[in-house]
């Protein structure tokens, strides 16, 4: 089992440089020399170590380190965005031609793109699972969408170590890994405070008659009548209660976790919203899955994204503690072919396609292969992080915890398989960003025994599929250096190369262990959420 935390001395030697060097001297000279982003993404390199370019378009100046940035031995807050569901190619950045997102780009332009960060698990709740406790999904308690799973008391969250260094902790989105009255809420995890939904079947509303705060429910006066229109659209609640919360956080580190429920279904937004006025009367004639203007409202949703992040920073910056606050930016599982029809196989948007070169990443959300685990994942911390740097470093999910934990000086616990990022995003010399010795995927949703495998060790990834009829499975093996699109199988020339892989994956299963209910009259399939999700479906036939 890998041990992931880098030795003490060498935290401490880059906790010190990050707080103390207010602009990295690498940042005039990347090592590699001029490397265009795309050919980074086409050819990600798996094991060596970042590979730093030049921005894709011309960054903004680096603000000049200003009397506002720490000293040495204050430790930097946290923010971690989450958009849901949102694809590794769905920004603009990235060359997309229909999506709107000036903000994430400029995000990118002023902080540090991994091309290989991957999700933690094909679908959210799996991945969550996995962020925010450090562990991959054969060692964490949700694998997949499975209903009735949550984390484990015995778990240590992000939240958990962070509160335990001083920080104060707080989350506003969409939860999806334990829902009230069991052992997975929230607040149970580590979060002074937590608001939005815990239940991911109660976050496909962005209309909802109430949502939770601290495990207490909040209603919201003018929801309810159809699960597409109301008074309270919930993203706006939640970021307004997002910043109200940072603006009251003075002095204090701070960890913010974001879990927006934006771009995910079912896509609705306000009429007056000026990303859906931008939207709105696009003609876009592609099918929808729900209503016929589906394709136009996820476009606005991931525009009030874009445009919400964009508060956050504005925010940090009106606060003045931009510069002593690390952003992360990122998605939680590969992105869905939404909108799919003959002239758009790989959905309207095509979240795993290159728009610049029309390479695809196999598969998509729910799928182990690389279109169900790439996600964008952004890192921004003006002055520490080298603006416009691209990164191929190979980590996952898992790796979020032990690099919070190392900025914060607090230790990271010995069953997180996750590595310190550090390293990368200080611009360190090569040697000094450990590697995974390999990535571990699984995902139970047809149960344990039926389990879909993938394990990544360098270039080489294994995956076990369900045969056709599901009573078997079978091997497959692909080298993502010479094959991203994972449509060339070595398994039979390569045999000692999957059995080696097999063999880790052997090693990196633990059969999973779910968290409690405590309470059953609140926990999801008791009477009350079960009403709730009966008369869910109800106003969804009867308004949709
Ligand atoms: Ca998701």
């Amino acid at each position: 089992m890998e041990r992931p935390t880098i030795s003490k001395c060498c935290a401490a030697a880059l906790l010190a440089a990050a707080l103390a060097a207010p602009s990295p001297a690498r940042a005039a000279d990347p090592p590699d020399g001029p490397r265009p982003p795309a050919a980074a993404d086409a050819a990600a390199p798996a094991t060596p170590a970042p590979t730093l370019a030049p921005p894709a378009t011309p960054a903004p100046a680096t603000p000049p380190p200003s009397s506002a940035a720490p000293a040495l031995g204050e430790r930097p807050s946290f923010i971690h965005i989450v958009l849901d569901d949102w694809g590794y190619y769905e920004w603009a950045g990235m060359g997309h031609g229909r999506l709107h997102t000036p903000r994430i780009d400029r995000f990118a332009a002023e902080g540090m793109r991994f091309t290989q960060i991957l999700a933690g698990g094909a679908v959210g709740a799996a991945s969550r699972s996995a962020l925010l406790t450090g562990r991959h999904t054969g060692h964490t308690a949700l694998r997949s969408n499975r209903r009735r799973r949550q984390l484990r008391d015995a778990d240590v969250t992000i939240a958990e170590v962070l509160r335990g260094a001083g920080y104060a902790t707080a989350g506003f989105g969409k939860w999806g890994v334990g829902d009230r009255g069991t052992s997975g809420a929230p607040e149970r995890q580590g979060f002074e405070l937590f608001f939005g939904y815990y239940h991911p079947l109660h976050a496909i509303t962005p209309f909802p008659r109430y949502l939770v705060k601290n495990g207490e429910i909040v209603p919201q006066p003018g929801n309810g009548n159809g699960i597409l229109r109301g008074a309270a659209f919930s993203h706006a609640v939640l970021l307004r209660a997002a910043k109200d919360w940072l603006r009251a956080q003075a002095g204090r580190p701070f960890y913010l976790y974001l879990p927006w429920t934006p771009p995910h279904g079912l896509w609705g937004l306000p009429k007056d919203d000026p990303a859906w006025q931008r939207f709105r009367d696009i003609g876009w004639n592609v099918p929808g899955e729900y209503t016929r203007s589906d394709a136009q409202r996820y476009a606005a949703l991931l525009a009030v994204a874009d445009r919400s992040i964009g508060e956050v920073l504005d925010l940090l910056g009106e606060l003045g503690i931009a510069d002593s606050t690390l952003v992360i930016l990122s998605g939680d599982n590969g992105g869905h072919s939404y909108f799919r029809n003959r002239r758009h196989p790989a959905g309207f948007f095509a979240p795993n396609v290159d728009p610049k070169t029309g390479a695809r990443f196999r598969g998509g959300k729910g799928s182990l292969y690389e279109g169900g685990l790439r996600i964008p994942f952004l890192a921004r911390w003006p002055g520490r992080i080298q603006a416009g740097a691209v990164s191929g470093h190979l980590g996952y999910l898992p790796d979020v915890l032990p690099t919070l934990a190392a900025l914060a000086g607090a230790e990271t616990p010995p069953q997180v398989d996750g590595i310190s990022l550090l390293p990368t995003l200080l611009g360190a010399a090569e040697g000094e960003q450990r590697q995974h010795r390999y990535l571990y995927w699984e995902d139970d949703r047809a149960g344990e025994k039926k389990r879909l495998i993938a394990v990544r060790m360098g270039e080489w990834k294994a995956l076990r599929t369900p045969r056709r009829l599901g009573f078997s499975h079978r091997w497959w093996l692909y080298h993502l250096g010479e094959d991203p699109g994972e449509q060339n199988d070595l398994s039979r020339h390569r045999p000692e190369v999957l059995a080696s892989l097999r063999a880790l994956a052997e090693e990196a299963h633990q059969p999973p262990q779910n968290g409690e209910v405590l309470d059953s009259k609140q926990a999801f399939g008791a009477s009350r959420t079960g009403r709730v999700l009966k008369a869910l479906r109800r106003w969804f036939v009867r308004w949709l």
